[in-house]
């Protein structure tokens, strides 16, 4: 055991997950498959030609100068280039003669929906562009979109695009104070919004927010709403605008010009959880060439014939990339939905995955533990039979809700694709190919073709097979961030900083035998309980593999004899009643079978609900501050921070 902090910090996670199940592709699936084993040869051996290759499936107005300029930690991809994103995702598909084709089925909560095909999107986002003009919005100025999950929401960002005016786009679930710092951080010019959307049965207000957030906030010269819902709104004559009054009278033509490759797209603020939200910026050459590459690679899409659903919202960055830009880019077919999986009832999911015959379907495990909480009986009554890959994101998947999503949603016949990655990454960087790489639940197996992914250790050296450390990566990659809007020292300090040369995601990570990469959550989030970095996201995944466990969350909450003691929250399965002292132990028992005695809980606590975030991030230094009977942090990133609430009434007062 290890004597002084510092010590002890050295050690790098203990890899004690043991998982030995695998699934190999399907023949036919392998056979037809986009992408083959020697895609992995082939970027190896010319890595920036392969990405130059994988650019070329987009079009340029003008080629590039040179595939990539790096001056560390700043890249530049593809310089002199130049092209238009929405002309990319839209006006070409209907200029090759697509124009029929169907780019999104749109699904309301309510149950009301809308077909939109390409020719539809390009009128659209034509008529948005030239009342973005109109309304004084040019080329560099930044558009902030506070909206629900509809079709404008899409159709705004692609406007924005067209124009060259970087969005900004805010979850609808945020506050109007959230909102309002990121809008000064950024200065934008205009808001986009909606009277409200509907969430859980109900219309849920968004307008109210934006009055709050800009009303001393005069940079803000416009705010454009949307009706939706038909709310009660406030309107401030000269600054509020209704979208049907100033885009439907626009004009569906509009002459693109093409902007540099590295002309600013978007800024996506990252959550953050106690300092000042991030501004990552993305660019548009690389971002497109990487977000568009990867949906046909990793999700083996077939344009013509599939039907692919994001089921997250915009708002996070897997919307940005793998609903909008990542799909419109591939000529893809997608299915957007706007509200709960629970309304009106625990089988919505599966019965859009039957209304449109979905094939590829991706979502996050706090998703599917959900599902597997309310039980198997609820996707059995729909058909699936449609589906043939599956995916994941956001969080590690424990090996039980994969196996359960493997074999409930998938027909224990699709293959699974753990996909990691994160909003300054762009697109996803770690992954199983599905027509090449076998699958073991919970790991996100290896890096991309020309992704030069790597697992290391303190110091910043490659751990052999079976060893643990940190995922970084060594060589810029097309879609990464380049940088934190108006900061670069920030940028530099918070991602280059850590080890000399390598981006550091600030991710643990281990490579097992066979040399696949298995992700175990933040840095931030792993436990050092008598010397030893254990990861939350193995103990958490060793309580989900109690078939009376759905979900479960834990954190190290200081200790006076091991440094961090293991506290775990757990939420049980419907069929395993209210839990109790046996239960407990029981679960204690099975961790230290599991995981060795090292791993067992000090407490355990059976709780209703957990705290997330938005995109279903468990919030464990919340439960850290709830273990320490301290006052709680900042909540304003929570879904519902009722939770807190209900987890406090529940505890007897914590050790
Ligand atoms: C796409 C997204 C990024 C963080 C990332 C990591 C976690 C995402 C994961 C995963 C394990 C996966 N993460 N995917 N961890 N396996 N397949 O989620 O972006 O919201 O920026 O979060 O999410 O911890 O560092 P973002």
């Amino acid at each position: 055991m290890a004597d002084t902090p510092q010590d002890q910090g050295q050690e790098t996670l203990s890899n004690l997950l043991q998982e030995s199940r695998k699934f190999s592709p399907p023949p036919e699936l392998a056979a037809d498959a986009n992408v083959k084993a020697d895609a992995y040869d082939t970027a190896a051996a010319d890595r920036l030609g392969f990405w130059e290759d994988k650019a070329r499936r987009l079009q340029w107005e003008r080629g590039w100068d040179n595939v990539l300029d790096w001056n560390p930690p700043f890249a530049q991809w593809f310089t002199g280039g130049t092209l238009n994103a929405a002309v990319n995702c839209v006006d070409r598909h209907v200029a090759a003669g697509l124009g029929d084709r169907v780019a999104y089925y749109w699904e309301g909560e309510p149950g009301d929906s809308r077909t939109i095909t390409y020719a539809d999107l390009k009128d659209m986002v034509c008529q948005t562009a030239n009342a973005l003009l109109e309304l004084g919005v040019g080329k560099g100025d930044r558009v902030a979109v506070y909206m629900p999950m509809i079709p404008e929401t899409v159709i705004t960002m692609l406007a924005c695009a067209r124009i060259g005016a970087p969005h900004m786009v805010v979850f609808g679930g945020f506050s109007a104070d959230a909102l309002g710092s990121r809008l000064d951080d950024c200065q934008a010019k205009a808001v986009v919004t909606a009277d409200g959307g509907y969430r859980r049965g109900n219309p849920s207000s968004l307008k109210p927010a934006v009055d709050e957030a800009v009303r001393n906030r005069s940079f803000v010269e416009h705010v454009l709403t949307v009706r939706r819902t038909g709310q009660e709104v406030d309107w401030t004559e000269g600054r509020d605008v209704w979208w049907h009054d100033v885009v439907d009278r626009q004009s569906t033509e509009h002459t693109a010009e093409a902007h540099d490759a590295e002309h600013p797209l978007y800024i996506m603020y990252t959550s953050g959880t106690t300092a000042k939200p991030k501004g990552i910026l993305h660019t548009t050459g690389g971002y497109l060439t990487q977000v568009a590459y990867t949906h046909w690679a990793v999700f083996d899409l077939k344009p013509e014939t599939d039907v692919f659903w994001t089921a997250a919202d915009i708002g996070w960055v897997t919307g940005h990339s793998y609903i909008v830009y990542g799909p419109l880019a591939n000529g893809a077919t997608s299915v957007m939905y706007e509200g709960t999986p629970d309304t009106p009832h625990k089988g919505r999911f599966w019965e859009i995955v039957q209304k449109y015959g979905v094939t590829i379907a991706y979502m996050a495990p706090t998703a599917i533990r959900t599902f597997m909480k309310w039980g198997e009986d609820i996707p059995a009554q729909f058909d699936l039979s449609s589906l043939r890959v599956l995916g994941s994101v956001g969080e590690p998947i424990n090996p039980e809700a994969y196996t359960w999503y493997r074999k409930n949603i998938g027909g224990d016949r699709t293959p699974i694709v753990d996909t990691w990655w994160q909003t300054e990454t762009g697109a996803i960087m770690v992954s199983p190919l599905p027509g090449v790489t076998e699958g073991k639940p919970g790991a996100a197996m290896r890096p991309l073709p020309g992704i030069a992914a790597d697992v290391v250790d303190e110091e910043g050296v490659s751990v052999p097979n079976g060893g643990g450390g940190f995922i970084v990566v060594r060589e810029p990659w097309p879609s990464m961030l380049r940088g934190i809007w108006g900061d670069p020292e920030r940028y530099k300090k918070t991602y280059w900083s850590r080890f000399e040369g390598l981006y550091f995601p600030g991710d643990g990570a281990k490579r097992d035998e066979d040399g696949d990469i298995w992700l175990l959550g933040r840095v931030d989030d792993v436990m050092l309980v008598s010397g030893h970095n254990i990861s939350t996201t193995e103990v958490e995944s060793a309580l989900v593999s109690h078939s009376n466990v759905a979900e479960a969350a834990v954190t190290g909450a200081s200790d006076p004899v091991t440094g961090q003691g293991i506290v775990a929250f757990v939420i049980l399965r419907g069929e395993a009643g209210e839990g109790g002292d046996a239960l407990v132990k029981e679960l204690r028992d099975h961790v230290a079978a599991s995981l060795g005695p090292i791993a067992k809980p000090r407490q355990i606590m059976i709780v209703p609900e957990l705290p997330k975030t938005r995109s279903g991030k468990i919030m464990r230094r919340l439960l850290r501050d709830v273990a320490e009977n301290r006052q709680l942090g900042d909540v304003s990133t929570l879904t519902d921070s009722s939770v807190m609430d209900i987890i406090a009434e529940k505890l007897p007062s914590a050790a």
